[in-house]
């Protein structure tokens, strides 16, 4: 069962990610300033949530714990965007150092649903793993964003909510991951396939599709009532040969779908509401 559509749509933007190389796109924001910079544009064009992934001084990814919380600060001060710290990592990041990014005291965190092939690497996601941080999350009043990449991840949400209750703030919001290679395919039919096999706690979702797959997944998300993570964590081209130069441009180009599906783009405050995370 699928949650009734919300009469506006939360875009998250994901404007990093642990995968892409600076050395290969150097658009893509690495710093703390750059983050910031993206954060601010973004926020403006339509973004109500940020999906955080940091890089250290040499812009390898890291999950350095004093320079997380130094970044949800700064995003704190700069923007009133929803700060999501992801406790994906990199695929080469240790379990125990990803139940450690909830220290850094994020709005949101992500929260993936089960382990998944990434390409030529394996996502790493025990269902003692998943149980750990779930808990922790409760305990911390961090409200996760639960990240299914597979119809398996689906089966996984309803069994750790029958397990262990509600997240924090009573709010069941997920993020269809559609697309890479080892998990659902980003398609309409996926989509349906994976929203009808929602449980009936889910109160919001959004999806998001990988590489060339994220024009049909947000069309498709927009036709079914859900919401929109778009950025260069993701996506890194608008068209064949067009490389993204911003992660605004992704984000206005999903303002501009979601206008256009008249569900125009959510404030932060509003967002807040609806994912009920922690008062400020
Ligand atoms: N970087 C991927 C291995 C998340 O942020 O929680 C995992 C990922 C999901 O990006
Ligand atoms: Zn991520």
């Amino acid at each position: 069962m699928s949650p009734a559509p919300s009469p506006s749509t939360l875009i998250t933007v994901a404007p990093t990610g642990a995968e892409t190389t600076k050395a290969d796109v150097p658009a893509l924001p690495t710093t703390l300033d750059e983050l910031i910079e993206t954060a601010r544009r973004c926020e403006r064009a339509g973004a109500a949530m940020v999906h955080v992934h940091i890089r250290d001084d040499d812009s390898r990814p890291t999950l350095e714990l004093s320079r997380l919380a130094e970044t949800v600060a700064a995003l704190r001060e700069e923007t009133t965007l929803i700060v999501q710290l992801s406790t994906g990592g990199s695929v080469h990041d240790p379990l125990e150092q990803r139940l450690r990014v909830l220290e850094a005291a994020p709005d949101s965190c992500s929260l993936t649903m089960g382990t998944v092939n990434f390409g030529d690497d394996v996502f790493t996601n025990p269902w003692p793993f998943i149980v750990e941080l779930y808990q922790l999350s409760q305990q911390a009043e961090v409200v996760p964003e639960f990240e299914l990449f597979d119809l398996g991840h689906v089966t996984a949400l309803a069994r750790l909510l029958d397990a262990y209750g509600m997240p924090f703030g009573g709010r069941v919001h997920c993020d269809l991951v559609m697309g890479v290679p080892g998990g659902m395919p980003g398609t309409a039919d996926a989509l349906v396939a994976a929203v009808t096999a929602l449980p009936d706690a889910v109160t919001s979702w959004s999806a998001t599709g990988i590489g060339r797959t994220a024009l049909p997944v947000a069309l498709a998300a927009l036709a079914k009532g859900g919401h929109l993570r778009v950025g260069m964590e993701d996506t890194l081209t608008l068209a064949r040969g067009v490389p993204v130069t911003h992660n605004v441009e992704l984000v206005e180009r999903a303002a501009a779908l979601a206008g256009l599906a008249q569900r125009p783009a959510m404030t932060p405050a509003d967002a807040r509401t609806l994912l009920q995370t922690r008062a400020a």
